[in-house]
Parts: C-alpha cells; structure tokens; sequence
C-alpha cells in the first residue's frame, strides 16, 4: 500500500527540497527559529493582503498616502525604467505611475519577486498603463538585479524601488549587504526609493503585529500548516501561540511560535522529531523599525546620497529617495 503511494506522489521540486533543508536546519538551532521568507505561500501572501487592510496595520497605507503624494518628484528626473524588489500585489507600482502623471514616456517595469502569483497579479494590475511594458523575474532580489540590469531598452534613468518596510527583515549585517548589492547594480546617478517603518510607541507597535482580528497570528501560525502541507509534518496548530514582542535593544518587533505545552515535533520530510517544552518558542520574523536619520545614514554608508525623505507624521513612515554616488 505503502509502496504505491509512494511510486503515485509527485517528486517534490527544488524548492520543496529547499524549505525541507531549511526547516531542518533553522528549527534545530537555538533559539528554534524558521525563515520569514516561507511565510509567504499561497495562502500566507493572501493573508498578508489581508493583514495590510487592517486598521491596526497602518504601514501600507501610510506609504500609498506617501507614493500618491510625492511620485512626481520621484519620476521626475526623467526615469525610463522601474525596477520594483518584491513587488507583491503591484498596487504600490501602480500608485506611483498614476501620481507621476501622464508627462512620462515609455517604461520599462522589471518585477521581481519569487511568488509567481504575485507577479501575476502585478502584471494585472499593471497592464491597464500605456506605454508600460512589464518584464516578471520570477526569482531572488540577487539574480533579479543583474538580470534586469542586462535590458536597457529606453534611453533615460533607472529607479530602483524597495518598498512596504521589507527592509525591516534584514538584520543589520544582511541590510548592508543587501544595499551594497543594490548600490553595485545601479550606475552613479540612479535612483533608488525605500520604504520603511519608523519607531513609534510600543502599544501601537504591538497592536499592529498582534491584531484583535487574529490575521496576523494566522498568518505566522499558517507556517505551521505549510510544513505539515509541504513536508509531511504532524504539528499541532493549536499546540502554538503567537506571540509579538517589541526587542527595545534591538528596535525590532519579533514574531514568535510559542508552545502551549511539553510536545512532540515530528516532520517527515524533513527527518525531524523532537520535543518542545511548554513556553519554549520558534522565532519566524524580525521587523526592524527605524529613525529617519538612521535610515539616510544606512544609505550614505552603502553608497547613496539622499535627495529627499518624505516622512508620513500620523502612523511614522518614511519614503526615501536616494541616488547611487
Ligand atoms: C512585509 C515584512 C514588511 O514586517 O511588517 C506583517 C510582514 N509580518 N505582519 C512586516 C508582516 C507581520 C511585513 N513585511
């Protein structure tokens, strides 16, 4: 019986391979942990569109107020080509070019994102534009850059895009890195605009990562289910809690799975089985919140001259536009 089911399952691809590996390897560190990136299957990214429709997530909002409000200065330099990192749901995008009004020519939009269905919805959101054509990169920020940096089809400027407060999963080594990889793909002279969350109270902090809905605990707990889905794991949901903790120390919000009680933790497909101890957690995102002046210093050190920073002064967030020096 066995036998023939095994012969009739699908071969799991490279990237179920990969999480297997990854989950083997980041829940057996201490402290437990699992990487935010997995969070985001096709369900997590549907939950997370939710999450940014929640009056206690004010982050997406506040900078599409920002977007609508300063996307003609943005374009303004003449810009050709738009390359957005991790664009989701392409709503931000579109909110841009619809500000920068109709003065712009043709525009060549490189998508990058490793959710494929992402960047479908994207180009759907996209495609009513004129004059846009949109290039999907179906793959890593890393790999994305220099393929998107190998077209050039217009003549004019590139405006890089890193928006929604993605930044704040970086801890502070990987943020470095990343901008540094940024800066090496961009030519002196081209822009590139960040969005990211600031410091702000830590009830509001709290509230916003621990919503009385319960998407976000949803969301984090839906890891959960992806790995008894994607690997044969036999975790109990009800078994976990979710748990937001402000880290002063470390200015960043943690998403925890805290274990209700002494259990077992087995997933086949990862050759894992241990047991947790009540209260014991697995750690699945940072969310790192900034100052504005912090956020023009980590640009200058990794190659950028700031041009302009557009603060939203209700819900603390930060559009910064810098260029490569
Ligand atoms: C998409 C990474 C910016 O950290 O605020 C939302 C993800 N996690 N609620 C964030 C998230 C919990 C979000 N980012």
């Amino acid at each position: 019986m066995m036998r023939s089911w095994r012969a009739r399952a699908a071969a799991p691809s490279g990237a179920t391979r990969q999480f297997a590996v990854d989950v083997r390897e980041f829940l057996t560190l201490r402290p437990r942990q699992l990487p935010s990136r997995y969070l985001y299957d096709e369900l997590g990214s549907a939950l997370f569109e939710a999450i940014c429709r929640l009056p206690w997530y004010p982050l997406t909002r506040a900078e599409l107020r920002l977007l609508e409000a300063h996307g003609r200065e943005v374009f303004h330099t003449g810009v050709s080509t738009v390359i957005e990192l991790g664009s989701g749901s392409g709503a931000k995008l579109s909110a841009l070019i619809a500000a920068a009004g109709s003065g712009r020519g043709g525009l060549d939009v490189h998508l990058i994102d490793i959710s494929e269905s992402a960047l479908a919805q994207a180009r759907r959101a996209l495609e009513t534009f004129e004059n846009v054509r949109i290039v999907p990169h179906p793959t890593t920020y890393e790999i994305g850059l220099v393929e998107s940096a190998r077209a050039r089809p217009f003549p004019g400027r590139r405006l890089t895009l890193f928006l929604g407060s993605n930044i704040g999963n970086f801890d502070p080594p990987g943020r470095d890195a990343f901008l540094k990889s940024v800066r090496s793909a961009l030519s002196a002279g081209e822009s590139f605009l960040l969005g990211a969350d600031l410091v702000k109270p830590e009830r509001e902090l709290l509230l916003a990562y621990d919503d009385p809905l319960g998407v976000t605990a949803a969301f984090n707990r839906n890891l959960l289910a992806r790995i008894n889905r994607e690997l044969r794991g036999g975790l109990d949901l009800d078994g976990f809690a979710h748990d937001a903790l402000w880290n002063a120390a470390h200015s960043r919000i943690e998403m925890h799975l805290r274990s209700r009680r002494q259990q077992r933790v087995a997933v086949r497909d990862a050759g894992l089985d241990f047991v947790m101890e009540a209260g014991e957690r697995i750690w699945t995102e940072s969310s790192y919140k900034y100052e504005a002046s912090q956020i023009v210093s980590i640009l200058e050190k990794s190659g950028f001259g700031v041009r302009a920073q557009w603060i939203d002064a209700v819900d603390r967030f930060a559009l910064t536009l810098a260029e490569a020096v």
